[in-house]
């Protein structure tokens, strides 16, 4: 029964739990197993214990706390990968397991880092950094959480809501990053709030979006000042605004003062109820009626997966990977290697999604604060789901968990956050010899897929990492939830925007997606060339373009570190390569080739704009710089480390990076690659968008001599069936 409470799936089911610090091992299973709960508890406590011994910290409030890895070398040679082709994999050396940790003194809003490793059983603080005024870790869940408290009791926020018939209990709000606001001291931890109503306890709130937009201190927990958006007024000319789009001056005025820059009517939340709950559905609309047509669909794979775990680490066929949450990126897949017939050979040392942004496109203030960097400013993996089995994931599954830190230095641990299992995806290969007697083989496409699904508020994720038994990886990111949306006043123009239902503005955005990947094709040392794909430039009747069809691939190996804009023109691609290994008959450096097409966006907002002052990645759809590792400033955050309330580029970021312009050609070097797509709203997205979805693929491009999938037998499924009794059998498809 659709409307049936019981089947509804567990929104981000987490469980605390206090960890043990006596339980932590001396050792570890893989030198990138993230940090175990009982981990994160000793490491919290040791913590404690330092700064108690020094004394000048007071209330402490733990933000981050994770694994800081080893070097890369002394990983791969303690996991038997050779750095180059051909070579032995290095001796392997004593790898010091090592935390990372980031708190707030909420005494006085001080930020603080510190580097902690494992002795004997005994976590130690190595190193504890003041961070510089301003510096703002990222947001956590409970400070998200504590937004909606905060607002919902200011007394002005009340006498607002009632002013429009909201009552107190009916006000909800997304907690979200400032953005930019330059009214606001960067040494305040501030969020804005978008505001809704709720009339009822499991509605769909962003059916109702409020007019006024609070802004809060996260660690003194009281609403500092309230914005009104302007409205849109139809002129001759087009829309107009009611008053000029910018900040209010500043000083700032005091809360009690908000009501004067309401300088507009008020407008109430649209009433009408939109949810995605079938039980509320069927509440709002007596007519409506979950579809009775469809049948089951099982996945069932009778001799079980083909696929084996060790811990975080997996194989399956030739594949072997190492797979990890993080509070931050989400899903982290590391040491990605291929048994190619024996020969185990490096392809990804590591990939993450680095950094990301959705800036909105409505110049309104305060609108154009709305651009979150959802993973660097509230993390991606405290925002995952724990998932359900059989409805979130189908077919035989396996499931890692994850864990991250809470305030009190307790672990947070999401049980079932990262799915693995297989899946049908179509054919893989398939040639009929067409004549007469001529034979055919099908071959079908069975893919491997890890995948972590994540609520940002109001938005969904969902990551999907596909495995591929011809050597291709792609990345896969699905869209799905509910639309931002804010209210729009009966007959407003909406030149920025979707009217998705009456009085609902959808605004026009943006996902922006910087995708980091830590290539090891066949060792560390690599380069990437770029191609263009030209139309011979000789006329036709030439010699050499006498029909006029030529035309080429020009290679233009990438030299000194860069960002390099994508070409439509030029059907612009790239491939990583390692130059000290050469394909037997293309004569080709051994590589792979970044397939872009599926997810390259232009980006939209100026050069100059807030969001890519903030966000330089977006500037070019592919970054090539050296790695550089290191316990402080590793090239990880293409935005920086610490991204919340940043004014301008950190100088810890992409841009900077390869300011440098440091030889790239065989070296140990980092690729960012940005992927996106541009959202104009649909009324068919609301209430709840289905999936859109873009790729990013990594293929290989004379890495393996032939296909390598030529050895995937061609099976007949006996489960397959004719659909109707009087349907046709086929002949056989493969041997
Ligand atoms: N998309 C902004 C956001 C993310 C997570 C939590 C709140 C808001
Ligand atoms: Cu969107």
């Amino acid at each position: 029964m659709a409307n049936d409470p019981s089947i509804e799936t567990p929104g981000t089911a987490t469980e605390t739990v206090k960890g043990s610090p006596d339980n932590v091992p001396s050792s570890f299973n893989h030198p990138l197993d993230p940090l175990t709960p009982d981990e994160i508890a000793a490491v919290s406590l040791a913590v404690r214990h330092h700064i108690a011994k020094e004394g000048n910290i007071k209330a402490i409030k733990f933000i981050t706390c994770y694994l800081l890895p080893p070097p890369k070398k002394l990983v791969l040679a303690a996991l038997g990968i050779p750095l180059a082709p051909g070579a032995k994999p290095e001796t392997a050396g004593t790898i010091v397991r090592k935390a990372e940790v980031d708190f707030l003194d909420v005494i006085n809003g001080h930020s603080y880092n510190a580097i902690l490793s494992l002795g004997d059983r005994v976590w130690t603080v190595t190193s504890l950094e003041k961070l510089a005024e301003g510096v703002q870790p990222q947001i956590s869940v409970e400070e998200l959480i504590a937004c909606e408290q905060v607002v919902r009791k200011d007394k002005y926020v009340q006498e607002l809501a009632a002013k429009v018939g909201v009552l107190p209990d009916q006000i909800c709000c997304d907690g979200w990053s400032i953005g930019y606001d330059e009214r606001f001291p960067q040494s305040r931890r501030v969020q804005q709030a978008l505001v809704f109503a709720r009339y009822g306890q499991h509605e769909n709130l962003y059916a109702h979006p409020m007019d006024f937009v609070p802004v809060i201190d996260a660690n003194t927990e009281e609403v500092l000042h309230i914005d009104f958006p302007p409205v849109w007024k139809s002129s001759p000319n087009g829309p107009v605004l009611s008053v000029k789009s910018t900040a209010p001056p500043t000083p700032l005025p005091k809360p009690g003062d908000a009501f004067a820059f309401a300088s507009r009517d008020r407008i109430p939340p649209p009433a009408r109820k939109f949810d995605f709950l079938p039980d509320l559905m069927k509440e709002n609309d007596p007519e409506f009626k979950p579809r009775d047509d469809i049948k089951p669909l099982h996945v069932v794979q009778p001799e079980g997966v083909s696929f084996k775990m060790n811990g975080h680490e997996l194989e399956w066929q030739n594949w072997k990977m190492h797979i990890a949450f993080s509070h931050r990126e989400g899903l982290v897949l590391s040491t990605i290697t291929y048994n190619d017939h024996g020969e185990v050979r490096p392809i990804f040392y590591r990939l993450s999604l680095a950094e990301m942004v959705v800036p909105y496109g409505a110049p309104e203030y305060p609108h154009p604060r709305k651009f979150a960097f959802d993973s660097g400013e509230y993390g991606m993996g405290t925002m995952a789901n724990e998932l359900s089995l059989g409805c979130d994931c189908l077919g035989q599954i396996h499931y890692l968990p994850g864990a991250f830190v809470s305030h009190a230095g307790t672990a947070i641990v999401i049980k079932n956050v990262i799915c693995i299992h297989e899946e049908d995806a179509g054919v893989l290969w398939k040639h009929t010899d067409y004549r007469p007697d001529g034979r055919s083989q099908t071959v079908r496409r069975r893919r491997l897929v890890v995948s972590m699904v994540c609520t940002l508020a109001n938005y969904e994720y969902i990551w999907n990492y596909h495995f591929y038994q011809d050597g291709t990886i792609e990345f896969e990111i699905r869209l799905s939830g509910i639309l931002q949306v804010y209210v729009s006043a009966d007959g407003e123009p909406n030149p920025h925007g979707t009217t998705v239902a009456p009085n609902v503005n959808a605004h026009y955005h943006q996902h922006l997606f910087c995708v980091r990947v830590d290539p090891m094709v066949d060792g560390l040392n690599n380069s990437v060339i770029e191609s263009d794909i030209l139309p011979l430039p000789e006329p036709m009747g030439s010699t050499t373009n006498f029909a006029g069809n030529a035309f080429i691939s020009i290679d233009n190996p990438l030299k000194t570190e860069t960002g390099r804009p994508y070409d439509f023109a030029k059907e612009r691609r790239w491939r990583i390569v390692n130059p000290s290994r050469k394909h037997y008959a293309s004569g080709k450096d051994v590589g792979y080739s970044l397939g872009v097409k599926g997810g390259v966006t232009p980006m939209m907002a100026k050069k100059d704009s807030w969001t890519v002052k903030r966000a330089s990645f977006l500037d070019n759809a592919v970054w090539v710089c050296k790695d550089v590792e290191g316990e402080k400033g590793s090239r990880m955050w293409p935005s920086g480390k610490y991204v919340p309330q940043t004014r301008e580029e950190p100088e810890d970021s992409i841009s900077k990076w390869v300011e440098g312009e440091e030889n790239i050609e065989n070296e140990d070097i980092l690729v960012y690659v940005v992927v996106g797509t541009t959202h104009i709203p649909r009324p068919e997205d609301w209430p709840v968008m289905p999936v859109e979805t873009l790729h990013l693929t990594f293929k290989p491009n004379s890495f393996f001599k032939v296909n390598p999938s030529m050895d995937v037998p061609g099976v007949k499924d006996p489960l397959s069936k004719p659909a109707f009794a009087n349907g046709a059998s086929s002949s056989g498809c493969c041997n």
